[in-house]
C-alpha cells in the first residue's frame, strides 16, 4: 500500500515535471516542401533548347509551345493557350502564344508564376559583329525560367499546395528594337506579357501577387533586388529574398539594390494591377549589368549550373508551400 503510493505520487510528479518543460507558447511546425530538382530542371531546359531557337513564326517555336502546353497538362495543371497577334518594332506582325497552367484552379487566393519561353532572334551584343545575325540560343535567357517552373509544376502535381498557382509562359519578350534603333519607344518588348496584362486568360483575372524568373541558371548568377519590384511589391521583394537566406542562398540572393529592368513583370505590375517582382540575373556593379552570354552566342547549356536552378527553384518552392 505504501509502495503503491509513493508509484502513484512519483508517477504523478515526472508527469507534472513533463508538462512544465512543454513551451508555454505552441510554435507551428515547418511545412512540408517538396525537394526542387535542379537535375530535372536541367533536363527541361536542355529539351526546350533541343527545339532550336524558339522565335516566333517558326516551326521549332510552334513545336516548342505543344511541348510546353503539354507538359503542364500532364503534370495536372488546366492549361489554356492564348493565341495573340502582334506588331514588332520592324513591322514583322508575330504570331504568339501565351500558356497558362493552372493549379488549383477554385482557390480564391493565387500566386502568379511567370517566365519567357520564346528567343532572341539576333546575338545583338555578341562581341563579334559577325554574330548579330545569329538566334540566340537561350539556354538561360528564355529556357532556365521556364525550366524552373516545370519543375515547379511537377511538383505541384504532386503535392497539393494551400493556395492557386498559375504559372503563365509568356511569349514574344525577345523581339525588342536593338538599342539605336530609329522607333524605340522602349515598349518593343514583352509583347505577350503585354497582351496578357489587357487581355487576361480570364476575365477580372487576379493574383495576390507575381513572380518572373529571366536568366535565372547562369554558372555564378547573382540576382540583386530588382527596383521596378521594389517600386510595385517591395514586400513580396522582402519576403522571397529572406526566403532565399533562410535556406543558405545568400550568395545569389543578394541584399542590395539592381537596376531598373522593362521586363514582363512591368506590363503584369501596370497593366493587370498585379504586384509582382522579377528575379533576373543583373549586376548594377558589373559593365554590362546582364552576364556575359546575354544576348550572344555564348548563351547555351554550358553557361547553365544546377546550384543556379536549385537555389532560385528550393526559394519558389519554399514561398509556394508556406502561403495559407
Ligand atoms: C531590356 O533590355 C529593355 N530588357 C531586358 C529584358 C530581357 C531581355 N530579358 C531577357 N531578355
Ligand atoms: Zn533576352
Amino acid at each position: 500500500m505504501k509502495l503503491s503510493l509513493l508509484l502513484i505520487l512519483v508517477v504523478f510528479m515526472s508527469s507534472c515535471q513533463q508538462k512544465s518543460t512543454q513551451p508555454a507558447v505552441i510554435t507551428h511546425p515547418e511545412v512540408e516542401v517538396p525537394a526542387f530538382s535542379a537535375d530535372s530542371a536541367y533536363k527541361f531546359i536542355e529539351t526546350q533548347v533541343a527545339f532550336g531557337p524558339r522565335i516566333p513564326n517558326t516551326k521549332p517555336h510552334r513545336a516548342c509551345a505543344e511541348y510546353l502546353s503539354a507538359t503542364l497538362q500532364r503534370y495536372g495543371a488546366q492549361v489554356e493557350n492564348q493565341n495573340f497577334q502582334a506588331r514588332a518594332f520592324d513591322g514583322t506582325l508575330l504570331n504568339g502564344v501565351n500558356i497558362i497552367g493552372s493549379f488549383n484552379p477554385d482557390a480564391g487566393k493565387r500566386i502568379l508564376l511567370f517566365a519567357h519561353w520564346d528567343t532572341r532572334p539576333w546575338s545583338d551584343h555578341d562581341p563579334d559583329p559577325a554574330n548579330y545575325d545569329v538566334p540566340v540560343t537561350g539556354a538561360n535567357d528564355g529556357a532556365s525560367g521556364v525550366g524552373v517552373l516545370l519543375e515547379v509544376a511537377r511538383l505541384l502535381g504532386q503535392h497539393s499546395p494551400s493556395v492557386g498557382i498559375d504559372i503563365v509562359f509568356f511569349d514574344a519578350e525577345d523581339y525588342g528594337a536593338p538599342e539605336g534603333f530609329r522607333d524605340n519607344d522602349g515598349h518593343t518588348w514583352c509583347l505577350g506579357s503585354q497582351h496578357w496584362s489587357r487581355n487576361p486568360h480570364q476575365k477580372g483575372y487576379k493574383a495576390t501577387y507575381g513572380i518572373l524568373l529571366d536568366m535565372v541558371g547562369a554558372r555564378g548568377a547573382t540576382f540583386y533586388k530588382e527596383q521596378i519590384s521594389e517600386y510595385y511589391a517591395p514586400d513580396i521583394v522582402r519576403k522571397v529574398w529572406s526566403a532565399a537566406h533562410k535556406l543558405g542562398f545568400q550568395q545569389y540572393f543578394i541584399d542590395q539594390p539592381g537596376g531598373s529592368i522593362t521586363d514582363d513583370h512591368l506590363y503584369v505590375n501596370k497593366l493587370a494591377g498585379i504586384p509582382s517582382i522579377n528575379i533576373i540575373q543583373y549586376n548594377p556593379n558589373s559593365e554590362k549589368g546582364f552576364g556575359d552570354y546575354w544576348h550572344t552566342v555564348n548563351d547555351t547549356m554550358e553557361n547553365v549550373d544546377r546550384g543556379t536552378l536549385n537555389a532560385v527553384g528550393s526559394t519558389v518552392m519554399y514561398i509556394i508551400y508556406n502561403e495559407k
